[in-house]
């Protein structure tokens, strides 16, 4: 009998359309249930939950096609994952990046109920820890409940955007009555620099009159000459209750004065994010970026250094040039500072991490600060600590640092941002403290790296500590003013896949926490500014007149002397082949020995190019990072297996950035290719120099690179999970440049149109200041709340967070004994 099928309308709710279509596939519907339950309790995945409505079509192929384009295809093709409990199927169905519903369905009866996600959640942790999901008391946190008030965005493709939602919601707010402007007037009120009056006086207290003064400053003003220096009007200014800050020419101020009538008069959003982009609120940062070997010589490449420093060093750069362009529009004679806050290593094997003050080069007022932890008994610890140990450490070196931000900087900072999960609570230890505004920046999330690391936190805690790690980020998520991503996809992942916050909605530890919310990607504090790489180092290979070519040399020697010895193994044999060239830490994600797997594999690929690898160490004894030393094993046995002396070269990592700007480009000349395989790329900063020295790029789509590139337009996407697929792909890609050598040329051109558009460091540290700016106003609209919140969020730190900062061993302690003989 044909079945008929109800046309679908995606955009209602899953649990409301449900039962009609249960009405109408009623048979198949039961079959495909009868295979989830029949196995028993467990926790499926899409890709499984896909398999097995397939298969319960049995062999008749145009019932398959019918189950899989019908409603319950579409289900289940946006169910991310269910807990079947029999006779009890639960589904946690995403039809939308952010958009989450959770459903039950009874297998027998087939009727369904749309749950809540903390029920979803209990349904879940009975398969790991039956006990502690039926406690009624268990420890369940929702951070929803605490920011009723706040308003949320609600379409999928404006998350990311938080500011302009912002300064929307905003003007809605400060529209209507005058007193509605009392917020802001009270913000203006309190701005100052080091007790020194900005923008307006105490006599301008009512917006009546504020307005009148900007009035009349505006009419006089425009009668001047517009370069007319602020100097020569100052006077007049002040006559009228008007102090520094509103610009340094006739010209500036005028805008400034009418950005702010035109907000007092009817709030409208363009005039409130262009006020805001001119008040003078920000001039001293603070950025935390604790773990790993923090510096600028000799540290790329070590474990758990790399692109965040790189991406730190660079920030600083560009918010410096930002502040200072912005203080003299503002007409102010003020000093910017910026301090990067990082850990003091006595042990600095060669860097300079044991260096207390050390200025950033290219910049006159930003520095790095290291502070050492401290032992049980007060002495410095000596030794690198990797970022899954270091939690013991943080509570006291968030004291130690803040003593001495307040004394270099002779007062509080007016932003704080912290950097990965330590920066960040550290951070947020701060701005709790002194009242500032905080950002929040994640390089990585740790958690959707591991597959299932919260269900299953309790095996990985010896070795991650993903307990002390994952509440640590949902206390600075949560306490953060702002967030800060690279990338859409990093909020709110693609069309198939959860973003790295979106992942932290709903989830559970269970025995330890659940989170019925964790954090919402529609709340407005997420905002996407994506980096740029420093176009000084990392410049096409095209512009002859700027290549380094006395390092050229020394490229050589790496590239292509015959001998081993302890910097490179391996040689190339035939010169005249291009190079695919990868970089990166040699972390088990890097997925860099999956591509020399690849490439040994494919006799195509083989046959076309070279391979060429900077990363890690090359010998295990040399190493003492876990991870870094079964990789390191790895690409011997690799070499080894598939024969590959004269074709790879593999270099150790590479810590001077000028010269890999240059080795880049020397890739380049060979006509070669960057290929980026990791198995999950946060946001790949390797990718984007590599497309801006003017190399065709290949690059996971797991992650950053699969927004940096737009797929066989600027670069090309791999799949790291099928390298047959992708090794094909690279070679195609050299076969066709053979025939037509215009290609290459093509997509190297396009990969670097695509830098210039969207991934520079100027956007970037407009778009941060602006955030500073805006987010240190919307701070003190709703203060009741926000207290509260805080409130809580200290009793979670001191109850929770604490606590389980004592199951991570110190450095030179026993680690605590496993709970299960692993
Ligand atoms: N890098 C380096 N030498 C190496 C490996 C990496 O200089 O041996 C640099 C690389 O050029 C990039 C950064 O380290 O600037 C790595 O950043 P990415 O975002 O690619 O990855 P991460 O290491 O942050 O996960
Ligand atoms: C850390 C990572 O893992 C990378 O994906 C990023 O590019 C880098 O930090 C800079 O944000």
């Amino acid at each position: 009998s044909s079945s008929s099928y109800m046309p679908l309308r995606r955009s209602d709710s899953v649990a409301d359309m449900m039962p009609e279509a249960l009405r109408q596939s009623r048979y198949q519907m039961k079959r495909c249930f009868q295979r989830y339950v029949s196995k028993g309790r467990r926790l499926m995945k899409n890709q499984q939950l896909m398999e097995e409505l397939e298969a319960s079509a049995g062999d008749d192929k145009p019932e398959k096609a019918r189950l899989a384009e019908g409603f319950l295809g579409y289900v289940i093709c946006s169910t991310q994952e269910a807990v079947v409990l029999p006779p009890l199927v639960a589904f946690a169905v995403r039809t939308n990046p952010g958009v989450w519903e959770f459903i039950r369905v009874h297998s027998g009866d087939l009727s369904v109920e749309e749950i809540t996600p903390s029920a979803y959640l209990k349904c879940k942790e009975t398969l790991y820890d039956e006990k502690w999901a039926r406690d009624d008391n268990s420890l369940e946190v929702d951070f929803g409940a605490l920011d009723l008030s706040t308003p949320h965005l609600t379409l999928p493709s404006s998350i990311g955007n938080g500011m302009q939602f912002v300064s929307r919601f905003m003007s809605s707010k400060l529209s209507g009555k005058p007193e509605s402007m009392k917020p802001l007037l009270d913000y203006l009120l309190a701005l100052n620099y080091r007790g020194e009056k900005l923008m307006i006086s105490d006599t301008l207290d009512t917006a009546d009159k504020l307005q009148t003064a900007l009035l009349l400053a505006e009419v006089f003003i425009s009668s001047l000459e517009k370069s007319t220096p602020y100097q020569q009007f100052e006077q007049r200014f002040q006559e009228w209750g008007l102090e520094k800050g509103w610009g340094d020419t006739a010209e500036t101020c005028r805008e400034t004065l009418n950005f702010l009538s035109e907000v007092l008069q009817a709030p409208d959003p363009i005039n409130m994010e262009k006020f805001f982009s001119r008040v003078p609120s920000v001039f001293n940062i603070v950025i935390f970026s604790i773990h790993g070997y923090f510096g600028q010589e000799k540290v790329l490449g070590l474990p758990d250094t790399g692109g965040q420093v790189v991406y730190i060093l660079d920030q600083v750069r560009a918010l410096e040039q930002e502040l200072l362009q912005r203080i003299r529009k503002q007409g102010l004679n003020v000093t910017p500072r910026i301090l990067v806050l990082t850990r003091l290593i006595p042990d600095a094997k060669g860097t300079k991490c044991n260096v207390e003050l050390e200025p950033v080069e290219h910049t006159k007022h930003s520095s790095i600060l290291r502070v050492p932890f401290k032992t049980d008994d007060g002495k410095d610890l000596r030794q690198w600590v990797s970022r899954f140990d270091i939690y013991p450490y943080l509570e006291r070196y968030a004291q130690d640092s803040s003593v001495k931000i307040l004394d270099i900087l002779e007062g509080k900072p007016d932003m704080v941002i912290g950097n990965y999960t330590d920066g960040n609570l550290v951070a947020s230890l701060l701005s709790s403290k002194l009242g500032v505004t905080q950002g929040t920046i994640a390089h990585a999330l740790e958690k959707t790296k591991y597959e299932d690391s919260d269900v299953k936190w309790r095996e990985m805690d010896h070795k991650y500590h993903f307990s002390c790690q994952f509440t640590a980020d949902m206390i600075a998520m949560n306490t953060s003013d702002f967030i800060i991503a690279s990338t859409y996809q990093e909020i709110a992942g693609s069309k198939d896949k959860p973003g790295q916050y979106e992942s932290h909605y709903a989830f559970t530890m269970p025995g330890l926490c659940r989170y019925a919310t964790g954090v919402n990607v529609f709340d407005p504090k997420f905002n996407i500014a994506a980096p740029g790489a420093d176009q000084s180092v990392y410049f096409p290979f095209t512009q002859k007149q700027a290549r380094l070519t006395d390092l050229h040399p020394q490229i050589e020697e790496l590239l292509y002397s015959k001998e081993d010895n302890d910097e490179h193994l391996g040689y190339l044999q035939d010169r005249s082949r291009p190079i695919i060239f990868s970089m990166a830490r040699l972390d088990k994600v890097k997925n860099i020995t999956g591509l020399v797997e690849w490439y040994g594999e494919n006799k195509k690929l083989r046959d076309l190019v070279n391979l060429v690898i900077v990363g890690g160490l090359l010998e295990p004894s040399q190493s003492n990072d876990r991870e870094e030393i079964e990789e390191i094993n790895k690409m011997h046995s690799l070499m080894d297996k598939y024969q590959l002396k004269g074709q790879i070269r593999w270099i150790k990592a590479q810590t001077e950035r000028v010269r890999n700007g240059e080795l880049y480009r020397c890739i380049a000349d060979t006509r070669g290719a960057f290929v980026q395989p990791a198995l999950y790329e946060a946001f790949g900063l390797t990718v984007i120099e590599a497309m801006n020295c003017g190399l065709p790029t290949f690059a996971t789509n797991q992650g950053g690179p699969a927004e940096i590139i737009v797929n066989e337009v600027s670069g090309f996407h791999i799949n790291p999970l099928n390298g047959k697929e992708a090794s094909d792909k690279i070679a195609a890609f050299f076969q066709k440049c053979k025939e037509d050598p215009t290609y290459w040329n093509k997509m190297s051109t396009a990969g670097l149109q695509r830098i210039y558009e969207c991934y520079t460091w100027q956007i970037y540290a407009t778009k941060v200041l602006n955030m500073g700016s805006m987010y240190g106003f919307w701070r003190t609209l709703n203060k009741e709340e926000r207290q509260a919140k805080q409130l809580y969020l200290q009793m979670f730190y001191n109850l929770q967070f604490r606590q389980l900062v004592k199951t991570v061993p110190k450095v030179g302690e026993q680690p605590a004994q496993p709970t299960t003989g692993s």
